[in-house]
């Protein structure tokens, strides 16, 4: 089993949609390990997607990722990074794939509902981000 960590951005948790991504979530196969509601700083959401730093959009990220909460999460399942992924689908809403989260409740490319880390390394750097080893949920059976 792989996990990985998502975000149900700012504008999704504000006008009433994270249950219904997280039911999409949970009806794609994933299992919840850590959730939690967060407000970013300005300085946390600058750390979180330093990555484009240098991107015209930055600016515009920091402001819409502090804008309200959002909802982190460790989702778990075989794969759970690229199968994340395509849960999302692409970046920009009116290019997402039919039936993807982003086609279903973003907004617009920039205010788009849903984060997914993209690799396993990131997707650990993120995790450690958001939550502590003793709130993730581990079962043994
Ligand atoms: P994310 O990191 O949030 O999962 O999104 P992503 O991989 O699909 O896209 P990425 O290139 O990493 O961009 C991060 C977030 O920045 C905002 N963005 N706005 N206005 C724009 O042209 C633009 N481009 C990117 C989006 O919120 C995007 O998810
Ligand atoms: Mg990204």
């Amino acid at each position: 089993m792989n996990r990985t960590l998502a975000i149900i951005k700012p504008d999704a948790v504000a006008s009433g949609k994270a249950g219904k991504i997280l039911a999409h979530l949970e009806n794609a196969g994933f299992t919840v390990r850590a959730l939690r509601l967060a407000r970013l700083t300005e300085a946390q959401a600058g750390e979180f997607y330093a990555v484009h730093a240098e991107r015209p959009f930055y600016g515009e990220l920091v402001e819409f990722m502090t804008s309200g909460p959002c909802m982190p999460m460790i989702l778990e399942a075989e794969g759970a990074v690229p199968k994340l992924r395509e849960v999302i689908g692409a970046t920009d809403p009116a290019e997402a794939a039919e039936g993807t989260v982003r086609r279903l409740y973003a907004e617009s490319k920039g205010r788009n509902a849903i984060h997914a880390s993209d690799s396993d390394e990131n997707a650990a750097r993120e995790a450690g981000f958001f939550f502590a080893e003793a709130d993730v949920l581990a079962i043994h059976a």
